[in-house]
């Protein structure tokens, strides 16, 4: 058996979190085509019973960072690439290499391990010469171990990487029993399905200032209840938020839910509330209570 973990890191909106979840075959991580999209460190386990296992972390993506929270996203993902077996950096293949992509790069100067260029969105490039001269051109920064195109989004190439990353990692025991997908908890993953709907729903710097917690997670036999509270930085914010006369909340709770039972595969009872907390992305307390990997396990996925 080959096990081993491995980082995802690259730019916002590279793809990051959709390779995560084509190679965990699950949707672990949210998506969306706002940046900052994700915050911390998104873990997937893929178990492939005659291969072995790969503990994947899906990370935030690599920017300039200003407030506190964004300098933690920059730390998870500093933290990401220490004790791992290979690593993965994403691009977007419509993009040319400039300098944010360039400073990008800068993170990999001292990693050890073998790095794997995926080039993301190839559904969306026409022609394969242009991915050649992408290719070559990263080839110029850097020796990477190996380039593999593919489309996270349509799953295309998806397993060559998958047989790639596995070339790379060490001889071991599975460190997770086979049907154990993440470590993340319920309710995480839960107030992240909620804040994907808000991030769909909302434009500008609203998507930013959104955060999302889930207070109460009440399981009974025929339904699981479930409060959060969705904290934005404005009254503004909280007037769009709700929307008119409650519409908007109303539709980013009923499409949070129905993920939530299909994921969980359990009826849920969903209520959401909003706070407004001025500053909460400048607040360490704050912040430490977001964080899946300090909360209180409460229920977890094994458990179900
Ligand atoms: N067409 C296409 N879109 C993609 C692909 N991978 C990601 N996306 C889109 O790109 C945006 C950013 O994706 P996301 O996974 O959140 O990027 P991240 O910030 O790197 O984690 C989303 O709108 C995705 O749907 C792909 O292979 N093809
Ligand atoms: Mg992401």
């Amino acid at each position: 058996m080959k096990v081993g973990t491995v980082s995802i890191i690259g730019l916002p909106n590279a793809g990051k979190s959709t390779l995560l979840n084509a190679l965990a075959g699950m949707k672990l991580a949210i998506v969306s085509s706002k940046p900052q999209t994700t915050r911390t460190l998104v873990q997937g386990v893929l178990t492939e019973p005659e291969l072995g296992q790969i503990v994947f972390a899906d990370t935030p993506g690599i920017h300039k960072s200003d407030s506190i929270f964004n300098q933690r996203m920059m730390r998870t993902v500093r933290s990401s690439l220490s004790n791992l077996d290979a690593l993965i950096y994403v691009v977007d293949s419509r993009r040319y290499i400039d300098d944010e992509q360039r400073q990008a790069l800068d993170v990999l100067k001292n990693v050890e391990v073998p790095v794997i260029l995926v080039l993301n969105k190839i559904d969306l490039i026409g022609k394969k010469v242009k991915l050649i001269e992408l290719l070559t051109a990263y080839q110029q920064i850097r020796e990477f171990t190996s380039y593999i195109p593919v489309s996270a989004a349509s799953g295309e190439q998806v397993e060559v990487l998958k047989k790639e990353i596995f070339k790379h990692l060490p001889e071991g025991e599975l460190i997770f029993p086979e049907d154990h997908v993440t470590d993340q908890p319920s309710r995480f993953l839960a107030a992240e399905m909620i804040r994907e709907k808000l991030l769909d729903a909302t434009q500008q710097e609203v998507p930013h200032s959104v955060a999302v917690f889930v207070e109460k997670w009440e399981e009974t036999p025929k339904i699981t209840r479930v409060a959060a509270t969705i904290y934005v930085e404005k009254e503004g914010q909280k007037r769009i938020v709700i929307g008119k006369g409650g519409s908007m909340i109303k539709e980013i709770g009923t499409l949070a839910r129905q993920e939530m039972e299909t994921f969980f595969e359990q009826k849920f009872f969903l209520e959401l509330f909003v706070k407004v907390r001025p500053d909460w992305r400048e607040n360490v307390e704050f912040l430490n209570e977001l964080d899946w990997r300090r909360m209180a396990s409460g229920s977890s996925l094994d458990e179900k």
